[in-house]
């Protein structure tokens, strides 16, 4: 199993979280999505067998741009 992050900056509300959630969720592999309004993070646990783009694929489908998450910065609220 494998878990990835993605900074999805154009969260704001519930509606984003469940197309989000929907759309990656839909992704074969893919085991668990959760989204974060509060930080605008997207957390994806997969069984690793799921590429990076896939999913990266999955949430520009959904309507949202990924930004690169780096974890050792945080990330900055909107
Ligand atoms: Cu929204």
């Amino acid at each position: 199993m494998a878990v990835e992050r993605f900074n999805v900056p154009g969260v704001s509300c519930n509606h984003c979280v469940q197309a989000i959630s929907k759309e990656v969720g839909a992704v074969p592999g893919v085991k668990k999505v959760e989204v974060g309004l509060q930080d605008k993070v997207v957390t994806v646990e997969h069984e690793g067998s799921v590429s990076r783009e896939a999913i990266i694929d999955a949430i520009n489908e959904a309507g949202y741009d990924v930004s690169p998450y780096d974890s050792t910065i945080g990330l900055q609220q909107a």
